[in-house]
């Protein structure tokens, strides 16, 4: 992934990689030119074998012109999701304009582009904190009410841009009703009082970690809530704790950027979606990707009832930075479908949800950085099946999110630097006014879905380094809604 100091429109083509695959190249990590392009259920379970875990697909890995094909069929459907083979676009009504009805203007020397959302100062609403970074280690937190009233502040100095994610939580650790600021200096992960920040802990960093590379809160333990604490480094180590920080375990391995916890046996305890890995609740392996893909992990994200069949059932979708690839895994390890390598397509972000109803099942929704020259970003619809529905191209694809704006059950995807909220054949239903501006040498504006007002919709932050822009979805109630919203606003993660 790419964050931060973002590369221009058409820059040198010798300038090919984001800022993560610089890091990567830097780890000595480089990328695999072979794949399986496209190929999709072929099973070998050669690699597999060798490679002693259970399960784990070893698809015959090709050297295809899948690759060249991929990508004239991305070229193929540019313009509009719609372009989707046999798909009409429905009608829809005028695009709906919504001012922001709050702009928080943020004190000069308190600029952010990390946000986290939860309640800090325990009177039931949420609240919103930024955080400032030195090479990742937090340098500054500022917390607002969704009024904009600065609750405290914290720190100073570092930077607003953001190159990864920054590890600033808010969760109530110690299971006392409030929550407290996690948070990750140099050396230290620091618990803070969400009331204030005045700090109330400090916990040395295992050796071989200067910096938190992100913080997640999982159940590993069992407990009624989650209150275990994982940190990692970029990219090749990962340790668990408990709430008291006592080291439950560690693996290394090939992390990825953010592991995603999930309990996906239903035992109580959280596994853990680690790059191309599930550890159990204890970190040991229960399977690897075989082959493993090239570089590393962007999107590591556990989706549920893909199919609409199997609501127990739970998939892996896995975008591969350095690979190309974009892969989904079933429940047992084993690859359904991989795209690419994609020789010019840099999937990073991907989501999955149910943007389309003529479909059965979720839809994938992946953004894809653009390299220089062509292809430009886009954002890509694919199918459950790894079918390609069309493609967006906004001016810039990165930080998408889903939404149910107008409360049908359905998801809409919001585009932050398209200024809007668009459905799943590119018809723009909402325009932001006043949004946040397009600066072409930075990636804003990053985008956060939250329910703000408590009022069981779900509305729409936009923040860039100046301002944080809450635009609120409070017609809802009116259309008899069934809203979809998001309720967990820890563990956020910009892959
Ligand atoms: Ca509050
Ligand atoms: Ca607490
Ligand atoms: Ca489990
Ligand atoms: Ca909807």
């Amino acid at each position: 992934m790419k964050t931060g100091s973002r590369k221009k429109r058409n820059p040198a083509p010798s300038v090919k990689v984001s800022l993560a695959c610089v890091a990567m190249a830097a780890a000595g990590i480089v990328p695999s030119t072979i794949g399986n392009s496209l190929e999709r259920g072929v099973a070998a379970e050669n690699a597999a074998a060798r490679s002693g875990l259970p399960s784990g697909d070893a698809s015959e890995v090709k050297a295809t012109p899948g690759s060249e094909r991929t990508r004239q069929v991305y070229l193929n459907h540019l313009i509009r999701f719609e372009n989707a083979k046999g798909f009409s676009c429905p009608v829809e009504g005028p695009v709906e304009e919504v001012s922001p009805s709050k702009v928080i203007e943020v004190p000069e020397g308190r600029e952010a582009e990390w946000l986290a959302i939860g309640d800090l100062d325990n009177d039931g609403d949420l609240d919103l904190l930024t955080a400032r970074n030195r090479n990742q280690a937090v340098t500054a937190l500022t917390a607002y009410n969704r009024e904009g009233d600065v609750l405290w502040q914290w720190g100073h100095g570092g930077g607003a841009a953001i190159t990864y994610d920054v590890p600033a939580e808010i969760y109530d650790i110690d299971g006392d009703g409030e929550n407290e600021v996690l948070y990750s200096v140099t050396g230290y992960l620091v618990v803070a009082s969400g009331r204030d920040g005045a700090e109330e802990k400090r916990w040395p960093l295992p050796k071989g970690l200067d910096v938190a590379d992100c913080i997640i809160i999982a159940n590993l333990t069992g407990g009624r809530r989650p209150s275990d604490i994982l940190i990692k480094t970029r990219y090749d180590r990962v340790w668990a704790y408990d709430k008291h920080f006592h080291l439950l375990w560690e693996w290394g391995g090939n992390t990825g950027h953010h592991p995603c916890p999930e309990d996906v046996d239903g035992d109580g305890k959280d596994e853990l979606f680690c790059g191309y890995t599930l550890l159990d609740d204890d970190g040991r392996e229960m399977w690897r990707l075989m082959p493993e893909p090239a570089g590393h992990a962007d999107t590591a994200r556990v989706c549920w009832d893909l199919d609409g069949k199997s609501p127990n059932q739970p998939w892996y979708l896995t975008t591969c930075c350095g690979g190309m690839d974009l892969i989904l895994t079933d429940h047992l390890g084993k690859r359904v479908w991989q795209m690419g390598p994609g020789a010019v397509l840099h999937f990073q972000s991907a989501r999955a949800g149910d943007v389309r109803t003529d479909i059965p099942g979720k839809e994938i929704v992946v953004d894809i950085a653009g390299e220089p020259g062509e292809p430009p970003d886009r954002l890509t619809l694919l199918d459950a099946k790894g079918n390609i529905l069309g493609s967006y191209p906004p001016d810039y694809a990165r930080f998408h999110d889903l939404i149910d704006w107008d409360g049908d059950g359905v998801m809409e995807i919001i585009i932050p630097r398209a200024d809007g909220i668009f459905d799943a054949v590119g018809e723009q239903l909402v325009c932001f006014l006043d949004p946040p501006p397009h600066p072409t040498d930075r990636e804003t504006p990053f985008c956060y879905v939250a329910d703000m007002f408590n009022d069981g919709n779900d509305d729409v932050i936009l923040l860039d380094d100046s301002s944080i822009r809450i635009y609120s979805n409070g017609k809802l109630l009116a259309r008899r809604a069934k809203p979809l919203v998001m309720k967990r606003y820890y563990n956020f993660t910009f892959y």
